[in-house]
C-alpha cells in the first residue's frame, strides 16, 4: 500500500473511533454546550468508545479475517456481532440490536430475529450505518459499496431505512475516500453521487435539504431541519452535513456534529469517518488519538485493509 492510503484507511477508522469516543459523553443531550465540550476535548483522560466502535472493528476484523473469500458472510458476520455484544453488553448498544443479537447468540437465525424486532418491522435506527465505514475501503465502486452495506446491515437491520442508511453512509465515505484532497470538496458533484447511489426517494428529500442548508447554519439549526436522533433517516444526513461544512478538518466536522446535540456518538462518528477518510490520519488530533481506547488495535485493522483500497485515480 502507498502511503498514502495507508494513511487514509487510518484516518477512516479512527476518525469513526474518534467521532465515537468524543460524542459518547453527549449522547441524548438536546444541546451541547460550547464550553463543555471544549472542556471534553482538551481534558487528559482516556476516550472510551461505544457500541459504534466495538461494531465498526467485527466489522473491520471481519473484512480481514475474509481475505480471498466473498467479504461478508452475512450467517458468520450476525455471529461475530452477537459475540461482541456478549463480551461487552455494557458498550450502550441499541435495545434493537441488543434483542436481535440476544436472540442470535441463543441461535436464533439472524433473518428470524431481525423480524422479531419491532413489532415485526425491524429495525430502522442507524446501528447498521454507524459499522460501516471499513466497507468502503475494499468496495470497488459506490454500486459495490452499497450492496456490501445492505449485506452486513440485514443482519440486524431487517427495515428499508435501517438497511439503507447503512448504504448511504458506506458509499458517502467511499467517495470521500476517493476524493482528490488536493481540491476543495465539489459539494453538489459530491451529493449528485449519492443521490444517484441510493435509487429510493425517502433518501432524495434528505439529501436536498443538505444541498440547500445555508453555509453558516448552526448545528441545532442543522439538527432541527435534518434530526439528530438514533433512526437511520434522522442521523446519517446530519452526519453527512457535519462532514460537508468541515470536509478538509475532521476534528471540526466532528465538533459540529457533537454540538448538534441528540445521538452524538453516533453522528460524530460517522463525520468523523468521512472526514477521516479524506483527509487521512494526519488530519486528526494527535492529542485525541493519544487518549482513545484500542487506537492501536483500530490503526492495525486499517493497515491490513489499506492494501484493498482500489486505485480509482
Ligand atoms: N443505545 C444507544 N443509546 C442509548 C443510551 C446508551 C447509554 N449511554 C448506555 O450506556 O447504555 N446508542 C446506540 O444505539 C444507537 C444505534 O441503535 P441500533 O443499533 O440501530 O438499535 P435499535 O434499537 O434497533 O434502533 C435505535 C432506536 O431507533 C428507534 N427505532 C428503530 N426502529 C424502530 C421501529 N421499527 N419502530 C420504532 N422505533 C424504532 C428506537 O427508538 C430504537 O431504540 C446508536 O445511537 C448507538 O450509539
Ligand atoms: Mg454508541
Ligand atoms: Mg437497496
Ligand atoms: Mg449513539
Amino acid at each position: 500500500p502507498s502511503a498514502n492510503t495507508t494513511a487514509q484507511a487510518r484516518g477512516t477508522l479512527l476518525g469513526a473511533a474518534l467521532g465515537d469516543a468524543l460524542g459518547a459523553r453527549f449522547e441524548g443531550e438536546d444541546v451541547v454546550g460550547g464550553p463543555s465540550l471544549v472542556a471534553h476535548d482538551r481534558a487528559a483522560e482516556p476516550l472510551r468508545y461505544t457500541d459504534d466502535t466495538a461494531q465498526t472493528i467485527v466489522l473491520a476484523r471481519h473484512l480481514v479475517q475474509r481475505r480471498d473469500r466473498a467479504p461478508v458472510d452475512e450467517d458468520a458476520l450476525a455471529t461475530d456481532l452477537a459475540r461482541a455484544w456478549q463480551a461487552e453488553p455494557w458498550r450502550g448498544y441499541g435495545a434493537g440490536s441488543r434483542q436481535v443479537l440476544e436472540l442470535v447468540a441463543a441461535g436464533v437465525p439472524w433473518p428470524e430475529a431481525t423480524r422479531a424486532c419491532f413489532g415485526g418491522h425491524g429495525s430502522y435506527g442507524n446501528g447498521a450505518a454507524m459499522r460501516v465505514a471499513a466497507l468502503a475501503l475494499i468496495a470497488t465502486s459506490l454500486t459495490h459499496a452499497a450492496q456490501l452495506a445492505d449485506r452486513t446491515a440485514k443482519v440486524t437491520h431487517a427495515h428499508q431505512h435501517g438497511r439503507e442508511g447503512a448504504e448511504l453512509q458506506a458509499c458517502a465515505v467511499f467517495l470521500a475516500l476517493h476524493s482528490d484532497p488536493v481540491r476543495p470538496l465539489d459539494r453538489d458533484h459530491y451529493l449528485d453521487e449519492l443521490s444517484r447511489a441510493l435509487p429510493s426517494t425517502s433518501w432524495h428529500g434528505r439529501i436536498d435539504q443538505i444541498r440547500a442548508m445555508p453555509p453558516t447554519a448552526s448545528p441545532s439549526y442543522a439538527a432541527s431541519l435534518l434530526g439528530n436522533d438514533a433512526t437511520a433517516i434522522r442521523s446519517v444526513p446530519m452526519a453527512l452535513h457535519s462532514f460537508l461544512r468541515y470536509p478538509d478538518h475532521p476534528a471540526e466536522a466532528i465538533r459540529y456534529a457533537i454540538r448538534a446535540g441528540g445521538d452524538t456518538d453516533t453522528i460524530a462518528s460517522m463525520a468523523g469517518a468521512l472526514a477521516g477518510a479524506r483527509t487521512g490520519i494526519h488530519g486528526l488530533p494527535v492529542t485525541w488519538l493519544e487518549r482513545l481506547e484500542n487506537a492501536d488495535r483500530i490503526r492495525a485493522l486499517a493497515d491490513r485493509l489499506a492494501p484493498r483500497i482500489p486505485r480509482t485515480r
